[in-house]
């Protein structure tokens, strides 16, 4: 049902008849519903997509470390500061179970850093804004994290099975990220009158940026058809989209927000929200580079990146250190 609602690249995509045996029998095993694993044989295709899919997933995890991570010191309470903390080196981890995941389709993780660090390989738009004040860390779980499950549990049932298992993990743990920021997010909306200000204040600066990191309407999504055919993806864009709406008004209500959309309205026909246009231009500048933050999120990986060659270059000579005496002992 989805897969007709992606009308871009359909039409392109080879039938049954046109494959070759191999191909086929691929294609079958997928439409089965079996998953994929490293060693199997796989299109050229098939890997390249999931190599440049999971890749920016990994880059997001880690970019998506630095908004938040620049609030530690910050956080108003030192319950606050643990969770904020603790949140932010999960990321990190989620970095790592798909820079693994990825590694096991023949990139290394050099390749990886490099293709981030030359400007090659995206990373999830959301992360090129600033988080201004305490309540945009509360919005950010609230959101962001809450934009990311809503992507991430089909996720767990795609057809490469290295990846569907990483989000096993990944989600549960966003999980606890999207309630700690909503938590976050109600103390101060039943706050004084600054705070509730500052809430709605977050929530219109990050509303419309957290709708863009769905993709492209599917009209404009280029992988979308070939991708939902793999079963990489198993919604498309905009479906996703329409389901973190329908899920965000009724939590805004809760938090007494309002959803800075003069067009949002519920449809009884459609059983969902209606809302207003978004701005695609913003999002097609964003993933140029000319976000608010680009520059900044970038140098500071690389940065980061050099900084840390001498924790590489040790834990590889322990590494190696550790091999020879477990030769030399045997
Ligand atoms: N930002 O044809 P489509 C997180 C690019 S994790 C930047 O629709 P596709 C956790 C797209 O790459 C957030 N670029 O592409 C956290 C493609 O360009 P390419 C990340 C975007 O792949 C929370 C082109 O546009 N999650 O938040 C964006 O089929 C809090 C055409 O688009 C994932 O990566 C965008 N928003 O669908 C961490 C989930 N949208 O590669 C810290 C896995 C599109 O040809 C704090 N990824 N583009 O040069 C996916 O599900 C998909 O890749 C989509 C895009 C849905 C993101």
């Amino acid at each position: 049902m989805y897969a007709q609602m992606v009308k871009t690249g359909v039409d392109k995509l080879q039938s049954l008849d046109e494959m070759s045996a191999r191909e086929r029998a691929f294609q079958e095993r997928i439409d089965a519903d079996k998953r994929i694993e490293p060693k199997d044989w796989m299109p050229d295709s098939y890997r390249k997509t999931l190599i440049r899919q999971i890749s920016q997933h990994a880059h997001s995890e880690i970019v998506g470390m630095l908004p938040e991570g620049n609030w530690i010191t910050r956080a108003p309470t030192l319950k606050r500061k643990a969770i904020l903390m603790a949140k932010v080196q999960d990321e990190g981890g989620h970095g790592l179970y798909l820079y693994s995941a990825a590694e096991t389709l023949g990139i290394t993780r050099d390749q990886m850093f490099e293709a981030l660090h030359s400007g090659r390989a995206k990373y999830s738009s959301i992360f090129n804004y600033p988080a201004l004040t305490w309540a945009d860390i509360g919005t950010i779980g609230w959101l962001v994290d809450g934009a990311a499950i809503m992507n991430q549990v089909p996720l767990q049932r795609c057809s490469y099975g290295p990846y569907a298992r990483a989000m096993v993990r990944v989600c549960k743990e966003e999980s606890f990220h999207q309630r700690q920021g909503y938590d976050s997010l109600l103390a101060l909306s039943r706050g004084t009158d600054e705070q509730k200000r500052m809430a709605q204040d977050a929530l219109n600066r990050w509303w419309w940026p957290s709708l863009m990191m769905f993709g492209p309407p599917d009209g404009e999504s280029v992988h979308s058809a070939q991708s939902m055919r793999w079963k990489i993806k198993l919604f498309s864009n905009d479906e996703l989209r329409q389901r973190f709406i329908d899920l965000s008004v009724p939590q805004a209500e809760v938090l007494g927000l309002k959803i800075p959309d003069k067009d949002l309205k519920w449809n009884d026909e459609r059983g969902h929200y209606d809302f207003g246009e978004i701005d695609w231009s913003e999002l097609y500048e964003v993933v140029k580079g000319n976000g608010p933050c680009n520059r900044e999120r970038l140098s500071e990986r690389i940065r980061a990146w050099n900084e840390g060659s001498w924790v590489r270059d040790a834990a590889l000579a322990h590494a190696e250190k550790n091999i020879h005496r477990a030769s030399a002992n045997n």
